[in-house]
């Protein structure tokens, strides 16, 4: 079936008019972008995972051919297909094929389990649900066993390597078939995973449209041409490695992905030699590894560019990359949201070193507030919101969430706190929402604390970021007990586990006390709370 418009707030056709006048929005689809890209570098090579190097007819190939074995399995236009791939070759082949189908890749972390994975199929109501074996030591398939058992409109489990009962990936590898009625430019093209700030996830619904002109302008941006040579050390369906420019910026620019199975010094240098790679991204604790493991006996110097963002880079940090690494630094701040800023290749050290970038597009509308919704004097700290051809207009499935996140006319409250400088560069000086960022992976403290709130000597709980040298954050737990037995916070910490969050969700440390401070308005004291694990922590320092 095809997506109804009650899913999610398009753009309103006013500014979808206005985007496609001004020539943002070109009518092309992903698959669209795909096709351009074997028609004129067709023979190079597209995609390289250890022995494998595919090219870009090949990639086309195979995934016309994988769109073909799904369309056989039932799967069909509209449809959305939980993905949940580690950095593999399939991930592209299979991108490209639902795109090609018209289907909705729904981008799920390695990371998840089964409380991600099943809201995700659930909230979905996904038909298929693709995954690997095996990563990092861990066997997915008792997760996909529960994923199947416990979601009924769930009708395939697809997986990759030894499947056992499920269906293997190597059966979509068939010829491919009749080309698929194309889908709509203006089509829903996935769903994107917001950080989010709530108790449960929320979905981002991007559009060909308007993914592809932050994909085209971040190319451009980055400079990428038929030689770049970008390694995927982040997690491929992370939104900064797959559009900022990350690996569709590279597809549509003709040059080369090179995926890293694990973002190790060891791997990423010796890949870097290896494929002479050019450009790379990494989250700042991750830049941080590769800066520490220097000096290396590998040759990194096809190495130009090296991008750093999904958290708040430190100048300090910011300003040891290009003496140590030799290589220029570019800061990224960036949103599946949309609003995606650079600082520019041509920008002065202090900036590089000093801001997040501006946006992409002099379309992209930013307003900082402070808290009474006044623009705020510039050089001053306030809530960005913004707007743009690029950013959502809404999440999927969260109308009551939207009221909140989003203003009347349009304008996503990222719950950034930014200030501008007098040439349009953001830096981000902290954050309003409920949010832990424990080095580039978001958690959302509610998430965290409804599943606290499920074990039975818990009463309450409040989740809080406190300040890590390395992560940039981690997360602590405060608890009130429910009766007399304290829960021990080993105790808490497996049984999170054992609901199916994620690990990295999994608070550092769990904190059990009599009573939380609250607000004159009556509201947990979180800032309070973070103030008081912060002091007590430096106080055993
Ligand atoms: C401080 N905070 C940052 C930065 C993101 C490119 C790059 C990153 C993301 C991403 C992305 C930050 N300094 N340089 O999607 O395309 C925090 C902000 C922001 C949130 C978004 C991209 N870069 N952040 O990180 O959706 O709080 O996207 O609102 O995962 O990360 O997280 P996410």
């Amino acid at each position: 079936g095809r997506q109804v418009m009650t899913d999610f707030p398009g753009f309103p056709e006013e500014f979808a008019e206005r985007y496609r006048a001004a020539g943002y929005w070109t009518g092309q689809t992903l698959g669209d972008m795909l096709s351009a890209s074997v028609a004129a570098y067709g023979g190079r090579i597209a995609v390289v995972d250890g022995d494998r190097r595919w090219t870009y007819s090949e990639l086309d190939f195979r995934s016309r051919g994988v769109a073909e074995g799904l369309r056989r399995l039932g799967i069909e236009r509209g449809d959305r297909v939980v993905l949940q791939l580690p950095n593999i070759a399939e991930f592209y082949e299979t991108v490209f094929a639902l795109f090609r189908l018209g289907a909705i890749p729904v981008f799920a972390l390695p990371a998840h389990r089964y409380s991600e994975i099943g809201y995700f199929c659930r909230h979905t109501e996904a038909t298929a649900y693709i995954v690997a074996r095996e990563h990092e030591g861990y066997d997915y398939t008792e997760l996909a066993e529960q994923v199947s058992a416990t979601v009924p409109a769930l009708r395939t489990v697809i997986m990759v390597g030894e499947a056992g009962g499920f269906v293997p990936f190597d059966d979509l590898r068939v010829p491919p078939g009749e080309e698929p009625p194309a889908p709509e430019p203006s089509d829903l093209a996935f769903l994107q995973l917001s950080g989010g700030s709530t108790g449960t996830p929320k979905l981002i619904p991007r559009t060909h449209d308007d993914y592809l002109y932050s994909v085209r302008e971040s190319a451009r941006i980055c400079e990428l041409t038929p030689e770049s040579v970008y390694l995927v050390a982040l997690p491929c369906a992370h939104n900064f490695p797959m559009s900022s420019p990350g690996s569709l910026g590279v597809f549509y620019a003709g040059g080369t992905v090179v995926l890293a199975k694990d973002p190790t010094p060891g791997t990423v240098f010796e890949l870097i030699e290896r494929e002479r790679v050019t450009i790379t991204a990494a989250v700042p604790p991750l830049a941080l590894a590769w800066l520490a493991a220097l000096p290396t006996s590998r040759d990194l110097s096809s190495l130009r560019v090296l991008q750093v963002g999904g958290a708040k880079f430190g100048v300090e940090s910011a300003r040891r990359v290009r003496p140590e690494l030799g290589v220029r630094l570019q800061q990224v701040f960036g949103m599946a949201e949309g609003l995606v800023n650079y600082t520019r290749y041509d920008d002065p050290d202090d900036i590089v070193t000093g801001t997040q970038g501006r946006p992409i597009s002099e379309a992209d509308e930013i307003r900082i507030l402070d808290d009474s919704g006044q623009e705020v004097p510039e050089g001053r700290p306030g809530h960005l919101l913004t707007r743009g051809p690029y950013t959502i207009r809404g999440y999927y499935r969260a109308p009551e969430h939207n009221e909140e996140a989003f203003t009347a006319d349009g304008f996503y409250r990222t719950g950034d706190i930014v200030s501008r400088t007098a040439d349009g560069y953001l830096v981000v000086e902290g954050r309003a929402k409920e949010q832990i960022n424990r080095g580039g992976e978001k958690i959302a403290a509610e998430e965290v604390e409804n599943h606290l709130l499920a074990h039975e000597s818990v009463h309450d709980a409040a989740v809080v970021p406190i300040p890590d040298e390395y992560l940039g954050e981690r997360t602590c737990a405060f608890v009130i007990p429910a009766g007399d037995t304290k829960p021990r916070p080993i105790e808490l910490k497996r049984f999170l586990t054992a609901r199916g969050l994620a690990a990295y969700k999994v608070p550092d440390l769990v904190r059990v006390v009599d009573e939380f401070p609250h607000t004159p308005v009556g509201k947990v004291g979180r800032s309070a709370l973070r103030r008081a694990i912060s002091q007590a922590l430096q106080r055993k320092d």
